[in-house]
């Protein structure tokens, strides 16, 4: 320890150390770039990161080519039916109806109606002289082609007609004559033997079996023909003979 006489002394030498280092670092400064003055210190540890800056405006588009558009996504579901729409405004009201146009017109449609009918029966008339025979309701009809039992019944079907099929002599005899040759007829045994029927159904209310017929030859004849004089005979159904169809006259 320092005696007090000595304290005076001491303070002065801290001053006048002070003072030369002053000068000295002033006087480097004139000569050096850097140059660090004052007690040197060791660095302290990093401070806490600051807060988030602001965020910043939204950038330009960028330069790249294009990618290709993707395909169409899936059809969505039905919207709602929607609510009805007002109802419209309500019409004009419209003329008074004309009874005697309307008469008028009736007159002229019947007047049509009877000469539609009138030509028709005409040609009905030359039909039955080109075509067919008529007797009674029934009109029977030939095209004179040869064909088994089952194309006859086809080919009948076909124009909406029957195999001819006579109930009564005058019917027959009209058959015999447009047939002009053996001409099948609608009636068969084809259900049960030696049991005649109508192809339409319902058992024989007219026959004009050949004498010894029907034989059913050879156990297969199940047809029924019109001979050319009028006569029948049973005969196998796979034969062709002249097809004649039957029309309501
Ligand atoms: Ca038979
Ligand atoms: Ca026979």
């Amino acid at each position: 320890m320092f005696p007090f006489s000595a304290l005076p002394v001491l303070l002065l030498w801290v001053v006048t150390a002070s003072g030369s280092g002053k000068t000295a670092c002033e006087d480097a400064q004139k000569t050096c770039s850097v140059i660090t003055c004052g007690i040197p210190v060791t660095n302290g540890t990093p401070g806490r990161d600051g807060r988030d800056g602001a965020k910043g405006e939204k950038g330009e588009p960028g330069q790249g080519p294009r990618g290709l558009q993707g395909p169409p996504g899936k059809l969505g579901p039905p919207g709602n039916t929607g609510v009805p729409g007002p109802p419209g405004a309500k019409g004009q009201k419209g003329d008074r109806g004309d009874s005697s146009v309307a008469e008028s017109k009736l007159a002229n449609l019947e007047q049509e109606l009877r000469t539609l009918k009138s030509e028709l029966d005409h040609i009905k008339k030359l039909q039955f002289f080109s075509l067919g025979k008529k007797s009674g309701t029934k009109l029977y009809v030939t095209n004179g082609e040869k064909m088994p039992f089952s194309k006859v019944k086809a080919l009948c079907a076909e124009l909406r007609a029957f195999v001819a099929t006579p109930k009564n002599a005058e019917e027959n005899k009209a058959i015999q004559n447009v047939a002009n040759g053996v001409a099948f007829l609608g009636i068969t045994d084809e259900s049960t033997e030696g049991k005649f029927e109508y192809v339409t159904g319902g058992r024989l209310a007219y026959s004009n079996w050949k004498s010894n017929e029907p034989n059913n030859h050879s156990w297969g004849e199940d047809c029924v023909v019109l001979l050319q004089d009028g006569l029948w005979n049973d005969i196998a159904c796979s034969s062709s003979f002249t097809a004649v169809c039957e029309f309501p006259a």
